[in-house]
C-alpha cells in the first residue's frame, strides 16, 4: 500500500480519520487508499476557504505571481505526479506527464491573462464601468478521467478572479489530485485551496452546504442534474461539463486512408474515456467499407497495456463500473446483428481491459450509438442522403462537440455549423480544447462555459458602477 495522502484544510495538512482504498485499473486489486472526509472536517475546509476569500479578493497581481509559482511547483513535479496518475487512472505515462503539463500551461494562460476594464461611459455627463466581481467559495467536483486537467481549468480561472476552493476530486482517482492540494500548500496563500476527498455522497454534502457561492461540477449528465437541483436551494451559480454522443460526418469526398488516423484517435483517446470523443461515426454507402477496415486495422494494432508498460498507447479502463457499462453496450449491440469489425470482449488478463473495438451493421435505435459509451468501442453507421446524417448526428439530448470530414474546406466548414455542438471542428475532432477558447455543451451536455475569458468571467458577477460627472 503507498503512504494515504493527506487532504489540504487551511494550507496544512488536515489528519485523516477514516479512509477508503482506491483500485489499480490494471489488476482490479486496492493499491491505496485516500482520507473520508467527514462533515466536520467539510465545514472545516469550507470555512477556511470563506476565510482566505477576505484578502485573496484584494490583489489581482498578487494573484497572477502565486499562480505563477504553483505553475513552477506543479512543473517541477511531473515525476511524481504522473505515475501516481497513471497508478490510479489507468493512461499511460506519456500521457499523463502530457496531462501535467497541460496543467501547468493552464495556470500560465490565467496568470498572464490581461482583463481590459469595460468602461462604457466616461465624458462630460458621467462615468460607467461594468466590473466583474468574485463570487466566494467556488465547490469543484471532478470526474476520474482527467483528473488534474478537468481540476485546473476550475483552478486556474476561479483563483484568478479572485475567489477560493473547496476541491473534491472523484473516489476512483483521488491521489493525484490530493497530492496537487499538497503541493500548493508551499505556494498558495493558507485556505484558498482546499483539497478533500470522499465517496460520492461528500459531493451532494458540498453542494448543499450554505458556503459555497458557486458549485464547477464535470461528470455525468445524471449527476449534474442532481447537482443542479441541489444549487437550486439558495441559488449557488453553476457551471456544469457533462457528457457528450459527439459525432462524426464523414462526407463522400474524405479518403478513409487520409482520415483514419485522426479519426481513430478522436475516438479513442484515453481510451475513449473523454466527454469529447468522436462517439460514433456517420460514414456515406460509398465509403463504408473502406473506412470500417481503416479503423479496424488502426484498433487491431495499437498497444494496450498497463500504463507503465513501454510503448502502451492505451491502458485499462478507469473501473469497474465503466467495464461493465463497455461490455453491456457491446454486447448489446452484436446481439442486435452488429458485427466487431476489430475487438468486441474484454482482453484476457486482470483489471479492466478492454479490446479497441470497431462496430459496424448496426444503426440509430441502438444503445451504443444513441448513449454515451464513454469508453474504447466505435460504432460506425452508413448514411445515403447527407441531411438526413446532419438530422441523425443532432438527434438525442447531447451537444458537445462534433466533428465534419472532407478535403472541400468550406463545404465541411458549412456542414460543421448546422451541428448542434459547443465545438466543431473540420478534418480533425476537439482541436478547440485550448486554454483561450470556450469549451460547453449544447443541450444536456452542460450549462455556461470553462475556458478563456469566458470561463473567467463564469466565476464572477457583474457590477455595474456609475457616477455623475463633476459639475
Ligand atoms: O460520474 P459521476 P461516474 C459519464 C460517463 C460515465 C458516467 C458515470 O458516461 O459512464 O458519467 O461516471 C461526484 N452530488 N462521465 O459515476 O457520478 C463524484 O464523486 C455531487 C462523463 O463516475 O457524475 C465525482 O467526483 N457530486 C464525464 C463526480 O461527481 C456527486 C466524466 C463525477 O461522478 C454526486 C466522467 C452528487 N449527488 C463520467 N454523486 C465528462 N463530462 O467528461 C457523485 N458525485
Amino acid at each position: 500500500m503507498h503512504r494515504i495522502p493527506q487532504m489540504t484544510v487551511g494550507g496544512s495538512a488536515l489528519p485523516t480519520t477514516a479512509a477508503f482504498d482506491v483500485i489499480d485499473p490494471a489488476t482490479g486489486e486496492p493499491f491505496a487508499q485516500a482520507p473520508d472526509c467527514t462533515p466536520d472536517q467539510l465545514d472545516r475546509a469550507m470555512t477556511a476557504a470563506a476565510e482566505a476569500f477576505r484578502t485573496w479578493r484584494r490583489d489581482d497581481d498578487a494573484r497572477r505571481d502565486c499562480l505563477r509559482k504553483a505553475a513552477d511547483a506543479l512543473e517541477g513535479a511531473v515525476d511524481t505526479l504522473a505515475p501516481l496518475l497513471t497508478a490510479e487512472q489507468g493512461k499511460p505515462l506519456k500521457d499523463a506527464r502530457e496531462e501535467v503539463g497541460n496543467s501547468v500551461a493552464w495556470l500560465r494562460y490565467y496568470a498572464d491573462l490581461d482583463l481590459p476594464r469595460e468602461i462604457v461611459q466616461d465624458d462630460e455627463r458621467g462615468y460607467a464601468e461594468v466590473l466583474h466581481r468574485p463570487l466566494g467559495v467556488v465547490a469543484a467536483i471532478t470526474p476520474w478521467n482527467y483528473p488534474l486537467i478537468l481540476a485546473m481549468w476550475k483552478i486556474a480561472p476561479a483563483l484568478r478572479a479572485g475567489n477560493t476552493m473547496v476541491l473534491k476530486p472523484s473516489p476512483h482517482t483521488p491521489l493525484a489530485t490530493l497530492a496537487l492540494g499538497e503541493l500548493f500548500q508551499q505556494v498558495l496563500p493558507p485556505g484558498v485551496l482546499n483539497v478533500v476527498s470522499g465517496r460520492d455522497p461528500l459531493g451532494a454534502l458540498m453542494t448543499a452546504h450554505p458556503v459555497p457561492r458557486k458549485i464547477s461540477f464535470t461528470g455525468s449528465t445524471a449527476t449534474g442534474r442532481q447537482v443542479a437541483r441541489s444549487a437550486a436551494d439558495d441559488i449557488k451559480r453553476l457551471t456544469l461539463e457533462l457528457g457528450g454522443n459527439d459525432p462524426a460526418v464523414v462526407l463522400d469526398d474524405a479518403d478513409p486512408q487520409e482520415i483514419a488516423d485522426l479519426l481513430f484517435w478522436g475516438a479513442f483517446t484515453n481510451n475513449g474515456q473523454l466527454c469529447l470523443a468522436v462517439k460514433r461515426v456517420y460514414a456515406p454507402e460509398s465509403l463504408y467499407d473502406d473506412l470500417v477496415e481503416a479503423l479496424a486495422e488502426r484498433a487491431r494494432t495499437v498497444r494496450v497495456d498497463t500504463g507503465t508498460a513501454e510503448g502502451a498507447l492505451l491502458g485499462p479502463l478507469n473501473n469497474r463500473a465503466q467495464f461493465d457499462r463497455v461490455s453491456e453496450l457491446v454486447a448489446d449491440a452484436l446481439h442486435h446483428g452488429a458485427t466487431a469489425a476489430a475487438g468486441g470482449a474484454p482482453l484476457d488478463r486482470p483489471g479492466y481491459f478492454y479490446a479497441p473495438t470497431i462496430l459496424s451493421g448496426l444503426s440509430d435505435g441502438t444503445r451504443i450509438v444513441d448513449e454515451e459509451q464513454f469508453g474504447p468501442a466505435l460504432p460506425v453507421i452508413a448514411y445515403r442522403d447527407l441531411d438526413d446524417a446532419v438530422e441523425r448526428a443532432n438527434s438525442g439530448d447531447h451537444g458537445l462537440t462534433a466533428s465534419v470530414w472532407s478535403p472541400d474546406l468550406d463545404r465541411a466548414a458549412e456542414v460543421a455549423t448546422r451541428l448542434d455542438a459547443g465545438q466543431v471542428a473540420v478534418n480533425v475532432h476537439g482541436l478547440g480544447v485550448r486554454p483561450d477558447l470556450p469549451f460547453g455543451g449544447h443541450k444536456q451536455s452542460g450549462l455556461g462555459v470553462e475556458n478563456g475569458t469566458w470561463g473567467l468571467h463564469g466565476y464572477t458577477d457583474l457590477q455595474v458602477l456609475t457616477r455623475l460627472a463633476k459639475s
